[in-house]
């Protein structure tokens, strides 16, 4: 049984999405292990994204992720880590296909804008146990 890491960031939240999010997670037949609202600081974020800290977009990312709260969890199931990726649909929400989170959810950033796309979900079994280390530490 997989485990991953999930945030629904403050774009889901601030909009009111909690509930949608975790009936599809729940639909889907994945446990929810641990579940949190919290106020990310920066510190932690640097953490959370340090392959993207030396990116042109991370200021904008970053004002994002701390400008309201985030839901942060973990959910159990098979090959959940990319079962929720694909329940999230792409990055970018322009090209997020209808029937992912994403796609049923967000809307394309204007040209240059920031992207603000609802979820997050690790990419792997490793990003997944990092994540969790993070967020959760002692507390797993
Ligand atoms: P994902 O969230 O799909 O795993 P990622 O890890 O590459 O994507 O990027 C993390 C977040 O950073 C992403 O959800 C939104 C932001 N981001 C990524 N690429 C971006 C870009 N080119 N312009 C603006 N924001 C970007
Ligand atoms: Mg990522």
């Amino acid at each position: 049984m997989e485990k991953t890491f999930f945030m629904i960031k403050p774009d889901g939240v601030s909009r009111g999405l909690v509930g949608q999010v975790l009936d599809r997670i729940e639909r889907r037949g994945f446990t929810i292990e641990k579940l949190e609202l919290r106020e990310a600081s920066s510190e932690l974020l640097r953490k959370h994204y340090e392959d993207l800290v030396d990116k042109p977009f991370f200021l904008d990312l970053e004002c994002y992720m701390t400008s309201a709260p985030l839901v942060i969890g973990v959910i159990s199931g098979n090959h959940v880590i990319s079962s929720w990726r694909t329940m999230m649909g792409v990055t970018n929400p322009k090209d997020a296909l209808p029937g992912t989170i994403r796609g049923d959810f967000a809307q394309a950033a204007e040209d240059g804008g920031g992207i603000q796309n609802v979820v997050h979900g690790s990419d792997s079994a490793e990003s997944a146990q990092r994540e969790m280390n993070i967020w959760f530490g002692c507390d797993l």
